[in-house]
């Protein structure tokens, strides 16, 4: 039996120990009125009695997770200097290696490309990924903890969030790692369960005072903060009492979890984002695993479009919010998917690429954007089972943004399924359903059936460097959903094989990432020079971190951690010094 197992099995009886050994004196059982019958007499229904327990946040964390690891250091970790030696680029960067008096090839510069100065060279992360400090300073236990811990093989490599990359001790070296290589924007998330154990409820200083060193330290080095809302890390008791995103109480809960982060942080931090990657939450994290969660008898097909309309309007109340608290800010939500090409120039392939855009971006951007509604292809789908959107909650969610922020990382081939888009739409139980546009990462057999671009990390299927239309994808958001500006607010990619090298040198010279941050800088110099206002780059991610159901053997570090190392001592990838380089080398002087 695993750990987790074992542990599943034992919690009963821990929970009542510790309940014995805190001495509830106060604890009171009632029967709410239910019954049922035994030899034909009605009786009180056992499945209804309740009890008045009090549950304390530790009491939360024995309930649903266990215990947890913890790292080697669990005090924060002043911030020393980068050592020059580690600031020394590649011999590949920016030149190239041949001994002098040797041919060369011709490295040039267009002159017709800049970044503008006020350009965000940044980076990203995401609390439950890079933080670790699972059960440190009252906080609460997340759905990601507890899956991790709980469900078998929810991790490929059974990793947990536990540790990670002891961020929470270690933010202000990492922060000055950052500054030490020209980053002028650092994103990351807030744990809401740092914030409010609960989830709602009483609010945590220590996670506040948590929240406010990393701003401060980044306002010291020159970083401009950015912080998103909710990075996945719903806190398990929303999603057991209520089911998170699934039940409209969450607006009322994420906007007071918002107020506080907006009124206790807004006088530094201006850049906000509320939600990351709606569609990724609603698409692969509801369901939630079964069995370990109450069931809201929502049927599962149901259950993405449920959260969908939640999010929608949880973002929106949290957008009006923000504005009002802090009035100069700047808010939207993280959008995300690949640029999506018709496979051929069929009128059935253009119809399978708009459906695609309508349920992926489109079913969170045109009603932000565009409408205050879903695609009239979302509608035509969820029209059984969800209330319209009222007019005032159009109006609402209309404009409740203020630029585009998009998730854009690579590319990928749409097409109508091969017995046509009609009959998948008419039948439920096609595996394309409900969007019914079938996709590829190859060209037709007309064009060789070559792959899009070379691909990342098998852990990461999804995942090619091809960058060569991103400039076309930047033309499309600006067209298909206007906005002041685009920030590309992750991109990034995980080098084949990374995690079965052994030797740090070999590690440090990632060649395919380091192509795909040089090509793609070059592509958002294409659209800046094509008159597309694109602001920010931040890359994803400043550091390998835990990627969620694969755990730690795929990385999408600029920077390599060994966590195998008590230390998680940092060291800078090859790809980092190729980001800035494209941006010293185009940022206007
Ligand atoms: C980002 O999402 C996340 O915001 C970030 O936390 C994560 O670490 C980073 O990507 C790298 O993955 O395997 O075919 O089912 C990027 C968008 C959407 C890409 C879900 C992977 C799964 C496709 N992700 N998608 S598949």
């Amino acid at each position: 039996m695993r750990v987790a197992q074992i542990y599943t099995a034992l919690t009963p009886l821990i929970l009542a120990r510790e309940i014995l050994a805190q001495n509830y004196t106060n604890v009171t059982t009632s029967a709410v009125p239910s019954s049922t019958t035994v030899n034909g007499t009605a009786v009180a229904n056992p499945s209804a009695f309740v009890t008045n327990l009090q549950l304390s946040v530790e009491d939360l964390w024995d309930f649903f997770v266990g215990p947890v690891d913890t790292a080697n250091t669990t005090t924060t970790i002043e911030a020393t200097p980068v050592p020059s030696s580690s600031l020394i680029p590649p011999p590949f960067i920016g030149s190239y290696g041949f001994p002098p008096g040797r041919q060369v090839p011709l490295v040039t510069k267009n002159e017709s490309w800049s970044f503008p100065k006020d350009f965000y060279l940044g980076v990203a992360g995401a609390s439950f990924q890079i933080e670790g400090a699972a059960r440190a300073d009252g906080k609460g236990p997340s759905t990601w903890d507890v899956n991790m811990h709980r469900v078998p093989g929810f991790a490929t490599d059974n990793s947990t969030g536990d540790i990670t990359d002891n961020n929470y001790y270690m933010y202000k070296q990492d922060i000055a790692r950052l500054s030490a290589m020209g980053i002028n924007a650092y994103s990351f998330s807030i744990a809401w369960t740092r914030l409010f154990p609960f989830g709602t409820g009483p609010v945590n200083e220590l996670g506040i005072a948590h929240y406010n060193d990393i701003i401060d330290t980044c306002i010291q080095y020159n970083i401009t903060p950015m912080a998103t809302l909710y990075h996945w890390d719903m806190p398990a008791l929303l999603q057991n009492q209520y089911g998170g995103w699934l039940s409209e109480q969450i607006i009322g809960d994420f906007t007071e979890y918002a107020r506080i982060a907006y009124s206790r942080f807004g006088d530094r931090v201006k850049h906000w984002f509320t939600i990351n990657e709606p569609i990724v939450i609603c698409t692969s994290q509801y369901p939630m695993p079964a069995g370990y969660w109450r069931n809201f008898s929502i049927p599962n097909v149901e259950q993405p479009f449920v959260c969908g309309r939640n999010i929608l309007l949880a973002h929106a109340e949290a957008y009006r919010l923000g504005k009002s608290i802090i009035p100069d800010s700047s808010i939207t939500f993280k959008n995300n998917g690949g640029y999506k090409v018709p496979l051929t120039n069929s009128s059935a392939d253009a119809e399978a690429v708009q459906r695609a855009w309508d349920f992926n971006e489109g079913w969170f951007a045109d009603p932000v954007y565009l409408t205050g509604d879903w695609p009239s292809t979302v509608n035509d789908h969820v029209s059984s089972f969800l209330p319209p959107f009222t007019s005032q909650q159009k109006q609402l969610i209309l404009g409740s943004a203020d630029f585009f922020a998009h998730d854009a990382y690579t590319a990928q081939f749409y097409m109508a399924p091969d017995a046509g888009i009609e009959s998948c739409v008419a039948n439920a139980s096609n595996p394309l359903y409900p969007s019914c546009a079938n996709s590829s990462y190859t060209y037709g057999p007309a064009q060789g059936s070559w792959i899009i671009g070379p691909a990342a990390d098998s852990h990461s299927p999804w995942l090619h460097r091809a960058t060569d239309w991103f400039p076309a994808f930047m033309s499309y958001i600006n067209t298909t959903w206007p906005s002041p500006h685009i920030q590309i607010t992750e991109f990034g990619f995980a080098e084949p094989f990374e995690s079965s090298k052994t030797l740090l040198q070999d590690i440090l010279w990632d060649p395919i990432r380091t192509s795909y941050y040089h090509d793609y800088m070059e592509a958002i110099l294409i659209s800046l020079s094509e008159g597309i206002k694109i602001t920010a780059a931040l890359a994803w991610s400043f550091v390998d971190n835990l990627e969620w159901n694969s755990g730690f053997s795929v990385r999408f570090g600029l920077q390599y951690v060994n966590f195998t190392d008590p230390a998680l001592e940092r060291h800078y990838k090859a790809s980092f010094f190729e980001y800035t380089n494209m941006y010293q080398t185009y940022v206007e002087k």
